[in-house]
């Protein structure tokens, strides 16, 4: 009997990580449908029109982010265009750090899992990827690359938002 491999393990993922992957399968891809607008403990999906600045970051071969820290003020709206120098794909998530580690484990073991939020971005090599997100939340967060091995490699910068 022939087995779909992909879709064995969506759902292998699925059973371990029932709410956030699993509804990014079904879904459209979003430039058909509106973003939405979940609060995470690291922000929320921004408003294109509430951006003020745009923060370039360039994600290399090396398994590294340029630059690879960024400071946030507190309920500012940031563009990140992530850029792929690299001949290889890579990824700009934003999370905790608790969170990048528990998604990066998973794709470590699921290597092919599909995921799709607002905050992050799948970048083939020479393009760049668009993400418009709010900072509301203060602390110490993370941008990271969770494709298989780069997050283990050291391919992850820091995010801090602070008060005025
Ligand atoms: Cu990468």
């Amino acid at each position: 009997m022939p087995i779909d491999k992909r879709g064995l393990l969506c759902a292998a993922a699925a059973l371990i990580v029932p709410w956030r992957v699993a509804t990014a399968h079904g879904e459209k891809k979003h430039d058909a449908a509106p973003v939405k607008k979940e609060q995470q403990d690291w922000g929320i999906a921004g408003d294109a029109r509430a951006v003020r600045r745009t923060v370039d970051v360039r994600m290399l071969d090396t398994m590294r982010f340029v630059p690879d820290r960024i400071d946030v003020l507190l309920n500012e709206t940031v563009r990140f265009k992530a850029r792929n120098t690299g001949r290889v794909m890579h990824e700009f998530v934003i999370g905790t750090r608790a969170e990048n580690e528990r998604h990066a484990a998973l794709m470590l073991k699921f290597p092919d899992m599909e995921h799709d939020e607002p905050y992050m971005a799948h970048v083939p090599p020479g393009k760049t990827g668009d993400i418009v997100w709010q900072f509301n939340r203060a602390g110490t967060f993370e941008f990271a690359c969770l494709i298989a091995g780069h997050y283990q490699a050291g391919m992850v910068g820091k995010i801090s938002v602070t008060a005025k």
